[in-house]
C-alpha cells in the first residue's frame, strides 16, 4: 500500500446495514455511515442536538475535561444562528486579498525554510508551524504568539496518542482567559477584542461566551489542519504526476483541495445527542444516547462518489461533507481552504520532488474500525524545482 493511501474502514458496514457502533468512555455511539443519512440527520437538530453537555458531541467525549460550551458549535437553532451571524464575517476575512497575500508569504517562507534542511519532520516541522502561524492571521494577533502555540504540540486536548489530557487543556484555557482579560483592559483589533465588543441579543458577549468561541477556534482547526497539510504533502510526494499537473493546470487547484478534503476527511465524525426515542437506519436510538455523523464514511459512499477510493483531482461534482453539513458546517472552512490552496500553489511553484524517508502512521481506534487519519511523524526531503 502506498504511504499516502487512506483505506476506507467503513465500506462493509456502510453497505450492509448503514451504521456502525463504538464505545467511547462508556457512552456508546451509533455511527451513521451513509451520505444520505448523515446529511438528513445533520439537518434534524430537534431530535439530534448539539447543545448537550459541553464536550459530549465530540468523539472521544470531552465532558471530563471541559465545562466551557464551544460557540456556535455546541448550540442549537434558533440561538445558534444569532451566535453564528456574529462570528461569520470575521471568519470570512480569508477571502480578502491582503489576508491571502500575508498567508502566501507565510507559506512561501516555511517552504523556503524546509528547502534549506537535509530533511524535515513534516508534522511538527512544517504543518504545525504553518497552522500556528496562519492562526495569527485568523485571530489578528502578533506573529510571535505562534511560537507559544507551536510549543503546545499538534492537539490542544491530547498528549501522546489518543488520551485526553486535562492538564494540557488547562494550559489553553488559562492562556485564553489571560488574553480575554488583556483585551478587556486594553482592546486592540484582534479577535478577542472584537468579540468582547460584539452585540448579542441586546447585550455584549460575556467573557465565558468569548472563551467558548476562542476554545473552538484553537481546538477545532488544529489537528484537522495539520493532518490535511501533512497528508496532501505525502500524497504529492508519492504522486509526482499530480504535482506536475498542478503546475500545468493551476485552474484545478480549488477542485483538488475539495477532493483532498473529501479523501482525507480530516475530521472522522461529529456526534449528536438524541433528544427522543427514535430510529436510525432501522436501529433503535434511545433518548439521551449518542449518534455520530461519520463524515469520513459518507465521503467514500459509492452511491454518491464514483471511484470513491481514488483522488480525482478535478472531480466535477463533489458534494463531500468533509467540512460537515447544514447549519453547523465548519466555521473555519474559508481559512482552511485558503491554506490548502496556497500550499498546493506554493509547492507546485517551488518543489521539484520529495522523498519520504520514514514515517509512523496515526491510526484512530474506533473500536470495530481502525481509521488512518494521518501521520504521527513523517520525515521527508524536499528538492527544489530547477527550471
Ligand atoms: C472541538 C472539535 C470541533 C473539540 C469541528 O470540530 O474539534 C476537536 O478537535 C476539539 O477537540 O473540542 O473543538
Amino acid at each position: 500500500m502506498k504511504k499516502s493511501e487512506f483505506p476506507d474502514p467503513f465500506e462493509k458496514a456502510r453497505e450492509s446495514k448503514g451504521y456502525g457502533e463504538m464505545n467511547d468512555q462508556d457512552d456508546p455511539v451509533t455511527m451513521l455511515l451513509r451520505h444520505k443519512d448523515v446529511r438528513k440527520t445533520a439537518h434534524n437538530y430537534k431530535t439530534f442536538q448539539s447543545g448537550a453537555a459541553p464536550g459530549r458531541i465530540v468523539i472521544p467525549s470531552e465532558v471530563n475535561i471541559r465545562d466551557t460550551r464551544q460557540i456556535p458549535f455546541e448550540v442549537d437553532p434558533p440561538v445558534h444562528k444569532e451566535y453564528r451571524s456574529i462570528v461569520e464575517p470575521w471568519f470570512k476575512r480569508p477571502l480578502e486579498p491582503e489576508y491571502q497575500e500575508k498567508l502566501a508569504k507565510q507559506i512561501a517562507n516555511i517552504i523556503e525554510e524546509v528547502l534549506q534542511e537535509d530533511s524535515v519532520e513534516v508534522v511538527t516541522g512544517l504543518a504545525l508551524k504553518l497552522q500556528s502561524r496562519a492562526l495569527t492571521l485568523l485571530l489578528n494577533t502578533p506573529f510571535d504568539e505562534s511560537e507559544k502555540w507551536i510549543s503546545w504540540g499538534t492537539h490542544v486536548f491530547r498528549s501522546e496518542g489518543e488520551a485526553l489530557d486535562g492538564d494540557k487543556a488547562n494550559i489553553l484555557y488559562d492562556y485564553i482567559d489571560a488574553q480575554i482579560d488583556r483585551a478587556a483592559k486594553s482592546p486592540t483589533d484582534d479577535m478577542y477584542s472584537v468579540l468582547l465588543d460584539s452585540e448579542f441579543e441586546g447585550r455584549k458577549l460575556t467573557k465565558e461566551e468569548v472563551k467558548g468561541v476562542m476554545v473552538l477556534t484553537f481546538a477545532g482547526g488544529r489537528d484537522t489542519v495539520i493532518n490535511a497539510v501533512t497528508n496532501a504533502i505525502a500524497y504529492l510526494a508519492e504522486n509526482p504526476e499530480s504535482l506536475e499537473r498542478l503546475r500545468k493546470e493551476p485552474e484545478i487547484t480549488g477542485k483538488t483541495v475539495e477532493e483532498m478534503i473529501r479523501y482525507f476527511s480530516p475530521l472522522t465524525q461529529m456526534g449528536r445527542v438524541v433528544t427522543e426515542d427514535t430510529f436510525v437506519c432501522e436501529h433503535a436510538a434511545k433518548a439521551d444516547t449518542r449518534v455520530s455523523l461519520c463524515w469520513a464514511s459518507a465521503n467514500r459512499d459509492a452511491a454518491v462518489f464514483e471511484n470513491p477510493n481514488e483522488i480525482v483531482m478535478d472531480r466535477k461534482i463533489n458534494p463531500h461533507v468533509g467540512f460537515g453539513f447544514s447549519h453547523h458546517n465548519c466555521l473555519g472552512a474559508t481559512h482552511a481552504r485558503q491554506i490548502m490552496k496556497i500550499l498546493l500553489q506554493t509547492l507546485a511553484e517551488k518543489i521539484g520532488s520529495f522523498e519520504i524517508l520514514d514515517y509512523e502512521e496515526n491510526i484512530e481506534d474506533l473500536h470495530h474500525f481502525k481509521r488512518k487519519v494521518g501521520f504521527h511523524s513523517i520525515n521527508m526531503k524536499f528538492n527544489p524545482l530547477t527550471k
